[in-house]
């Protein structure tokens, strides 16, 4: 069976989760619940990433030990997810013990392959990003004289220490072969070419490891040391995997990310795995940025929306939608709950919960809801058909690209074409005028585009879709366990199939 391995950021917890993190997991979601329906065998990670020196830092300032504020925020994180019908396979957290056995092991891998060495690391140092600069960088960042971040604007220190370093700048030529020789590696394409612009710049070796703080994995042997949080989290791509172990699901198919991390994954994860002689992940995909009213979102100004605090208002599957709808997938975005609502009315309320609405109250005004065979097919009804097949074909192709915003455009054409469909057919008159053979074929192949419709959106709105399928089938529809092999045929419902009243399921929203 075909393996599709996707996985998410493993999220910091010295933060609560917000809008950006369920953007994230929500796209990894629908990819693996389209590959599931597609036959896959899937694997989907998500986790959280406890080590480092800000989550020790929170910890203090909070007087608790980093593990308590770990086991809080990771329970955040774990309840939360359920609640948007997250089907993830597992779930990592960095202070387990099969993440500390990897990463020691990644540790001596890279060690024996002569990657490492020691050396003194005198740099300028993030704090809150967790990122070094150099002098150089700052210079040309403009950020020279202030010592300020050049991605945030807060201070960076000086540090001068011992440290450990990956020799990544040996693997700067293999890396540009690679991303030349595979223009899938990297999406979307403007991050491709971010990317090779940063590398044909040239790689400096990485400093990996901290004498500084404690909170993280010890370096094997020289335990004063702590191994550099980003080596510690991109590892637990392979803990969950297996690694050292057998990995039947390595290399991943997808890491989807935010383009704020995409060096991290793009540059120092293919080196590091080059580096133990480990298969590189076949993609990494860079999301881009979302804003709340315009505005960043940002703990200062308090402006992050809370996932938790949304589903008091809008329920999880229309945020899903919305979220994968509004934006271009890998372009940045703006949050707005005008928008939503825009959103919400024109493409869900109006178009296909009136498709449904309108379809089912017809087949029971005029069939008591039951099912004839079409007959005599016209232009207009293979037209129809032909549309249908179509976004089957179009939605698959969209996905394998994580356009998102166009697999649900597609899927929305149909639904306009089904609404078209019933104003030039207009049932009523045909019913009037006793055109049975022809009412039924027309009411056939609205249900039918319904029917059709619903698997498609069901891994982006897995509840709703239920709700939709419950009316078709007329029977409770698990979505879990739908395959688009068995059920995406058109005319697999059945003469004489009887269909429940229709209930609203997208009502407007006032
Ligand atoms: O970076 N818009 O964790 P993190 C869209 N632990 N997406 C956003 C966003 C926004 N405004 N803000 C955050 C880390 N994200 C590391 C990752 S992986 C080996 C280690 C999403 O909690 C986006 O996916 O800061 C981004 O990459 C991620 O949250 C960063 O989450």
């Amino acid at each position: 069976m075909e393996r599709y391995y996707v996985t998410t950021p493993i999220y910091y917890v010295n933060d609560e989760p917000h809008l950006g993190h369920l953007y994230t997991t929500v796209a990894a979601d629908v990819l693996a619940r389209h590959a599931r329906m597609s036959g896959k065998e899937v694997f989907f990670l998500t986790g959280v990433d406890e080590h480092g020196q800000k989550v020790e830092q929170a910890a203090a300032a909070r007087g608790i030990a980093p593990i308590e504020l770990a086991d809080a925020v990771v329970e955040r994180y774990r309840s939360l997810w359920p609640r948007f019908s997250i089907s993830n396979d597992d779930f990592i957290r960095t202070t387990e013990g099969r993440h500390k056995r990897a990463v020691t092991e990644m540790w001596k891998r890279l060690d024996a392959a002569g990657a490492i060495y020691k050396g003194f690391y005198e740099d300028w140092y993030c704090v809150p990003c967790e990122t070094y600069w150099t002098g150089t960088q700052l210079k040309e960042a403009g950020a020279w004289e202030g010592k300020t971040c050049p991605d945030c604007g807060r201070a960076v220190e000086q540090v001068r220490e011992e440290s450990y370093f990956f020799r990544l700048s040996d693997y700067q030529d293999r890396l540009l072969d690679h991303i030349r020789a595979h223009p899938e590696f990297i999406g979307p394409e403007s991050r491709r070419n971010e990317v090779l612009r940063f590398v044909e710049g040239g790689l400096r070796d990485l400093s990996i490891s901290r004498t500084t703080f404690s909170w993280g994995i010890p370096v094997p042997g020289d335990p004063e040391h702590v191994i550099y949080v980003w080596i510690d989290a991109l590892t637990n791509y392979l803990t969950a995997a297996g690694f050292p172990g057998e990995m039947p699901h390595w290399p991943a198919n997808l890491h989807l990310i935010g383009k704020d991390i995409l060096r991290f994954h793009a540059v120092y994860w293919p080196c590091m795995l080059m580096a133990a002689g480990l298969p590189l992940p076949e993609r990494v995909f860079a999301h881009g940025w979302w804003t709340v009213e315009g505005e960043k979102m940002s703990k200062s100004r308090g402006n992050a929306l809370k996932p938790d605090e949304l589903l008091e208002q809008y329920e999880a599957d229309v945020l899903r939608y919305f979220l994968l709808r509004e934006v271009p997938f890998g372009q940045d975005g703006d949050f707005s709950f005008a928008a939503l609502k825009a959103r919400y009315n024109t493409e869900l309320a109006n178009d296909v919960g009136n498709l449904l609405n309108r379809s089912l109250s017809m087949l029971h005004k005029y069939r008591d809801g039951v099912l004839a065979a079409p007959a005599d097919e016209e232009e207009g009804d293979r037209a129809l058909v032909a549309d249908v097949e179509g976004m089957q074909r179009d939605v698959e192709a969209a996905l394998a690209r994580q356009a998102f915003h166009e697999a649900l455009e597609r899927i929305n054409a149909v639904v306009r074409h089904g609404n078209r469909y019933v104003e030039e057919n207009a049932p009523w008159t045909l019913a009037r005028e006793g055109r049975d053979a022809r009412l039924d074929t027309v009411l056939y192949h609205l249900v039918e585009t319904l029917r059709l419709v619903a698997l498609q959106l069901a891994p982006f709105m897995p509840v709703k879709c239920a709700a939709m399928l419950a009316q078709i089938m007329n029977a409770e529809v698990d979505v879990a366990a739908l395959s688009l092999r068995e059920h995406g045929g058109w005319g697999l419902l059945a003469a004489g199939h009887a269909c429940a009243r229709p209930a609203p399921v997208f009502p407007r929203m006032e």
